[in-house]
């Protein structure tokens, strides 16, 4: 069994959002996973954010590969769009249907197997050709689902559960996204909802590829001494540069803080983000100096989550292709089958 449905009723005061939804129902099926499993808190997230944002859930369109974390999308947004591809595919779903209908909001789940091994190839085209969408890799180090092998992403040295040590050097998806030119890169931690949900929502306010790397314990096969993407491993080595506090609406900002603290960032539909600086000298519009930080601070040992990397003025897919701003399924005959005058224009352009 894959998923079990959800008892319907519930608190009659549970609180409502501004088109009259409660939490419930942004919610899924039961989860499946082990229990403690660091996924079921990111789909948690997700759904708060999309709470807090008052989406309409028919607006969202949720795509996985294969993987424990591919089988989330079943766990929240049960209402919403969901299309659940082969292992490391997803990318490229994602992409037509965003070509298709451009409408929609588009959240793209994976796992470090899933976008790191066998959908690499997938996930660097995604990125590079600036997808509007929300991307989120749920990084346990292992195959899950597959009962725990090392995955692209484990840490160089870092040990199986087994004690076998994992001689291979790690990707990290993080500087690959830098390098690809995302706009939008975050990293944070399943344990860390404070930190997380913020950037969810601003990741999904954002136009253009989105990246979120999600550090997300697996409590089956990689949660001992010798993991580096255990519990315990991540809390004690996690360096946030930054954090998100809120997002905030076209309404002017009225909260004060110490010169120099908080940076307000606005984005390319007025909405605005404010970024409280944690380290004061880490500069999230910078890609290259952000790439230096994260290698160095690999390099020690460190975890370095919050919003790395930004672009103010950002551009997607259909920006680079200038494509009809309609979309597929709302076209016309008219538009569609423009008439053989049309295709003998076309044709004779093309001799
Ligand atoms: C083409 C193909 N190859 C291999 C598999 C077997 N398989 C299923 S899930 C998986 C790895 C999943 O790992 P990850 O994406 O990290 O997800 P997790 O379970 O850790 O969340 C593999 C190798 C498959 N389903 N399809
Ligand atoms: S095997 Fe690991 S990743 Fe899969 S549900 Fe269990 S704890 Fe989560
Ligand atoms: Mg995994």
């Amino acid at each position: 069994m894959t998923y079990l449905t959800k008892p319907k009723f519930h608190h009659p005061a549970l609180p409502k959002n501004e088109l009259g939804y409660t939490h419930r129902d942004y919610e899924g099926s039961v989860s499946t996973l082990c229990a403690g499993c660091g996924h079921d808190s990111i789909s948690g997230a997700i759904i708060q954010a999309c709470f807090e944002l008052s989406i309409e859930p028919h607006r969202v369109a949720k795509l996985s590969g294969i993987g424990c974390s591919s089988k989330t999308p079943t766990y929240f947004l049960g209402h919403s769009h969901g299309f659940n591809s082969v292992h490391g595919r997803m990318p490229s779903v994602l992409t037509g249907a965003n070509l298709a209908n451009r409408d929609l909001i588009y959240m793209g789940v994976s796992g470090d197997g899933d976008s790191a091994s066998i959908g690499i190839g997938q996930f660097v085209h995604a990125i590079r050709r600036g997808v509007n969408m929300v991307y989120i890799v749920e990084n346990n180090g292992v195959y899950g689902l597959t009962k725990g092998q090392f995955s692209a992403t484990a840490d160089r040295g870092s040990k199986s559960k087994r004690g076998v040590v994992n001689r291979d050097s790690s990707i990290d998806l993080i500087t690959v996204a830098l390098q690809l030119g995302a706009t939008f890169v975050a990293r944070s931690f399943s344990g860390d909802k404070q930190q997380l949900v913020p950037l969810i929502k601003a990741a999904i306010e954002h136009k253009g590829a989105a990246f979120l790397d999600v550090i997300s314990p697996c409590v089956a096969f990689n949660n001992h001494a010798g993991s580096t993407r255990s519990f315990d491993h991540v809390r004690e080595h996690n360096i946030a540069v930054n954090r998100l506090d809120f997002i905030i609406g076209r309404t002017p900002i009225t909260v004060d803080y110490a010169p120099g603290t908080v940076e307000i960032i606005e984005q390319h539909d007025g909405t605005k983000l404010a970024l409280r600086k944690v380290a004061p000298h880490y500069d999230p519009h910078n890609r290259l100096k952000a790439m230096n930080y994260l290698q160095e601070s690999a390099a020690a040992g460190e975890i370095v989550t919050g919003l790395l990397y930004v672009e103010r003025e950002s551009e997607d897919l259909h920006g680079h292709l200038n494509t009809v701003e309609t979309p597929l399924n709302a076209l016309g005959e008219k538009e569609l089958c423009p008439g053989s005058q049309v295709l003998e224009q076309i044709n004779a352009s093309l001799r």
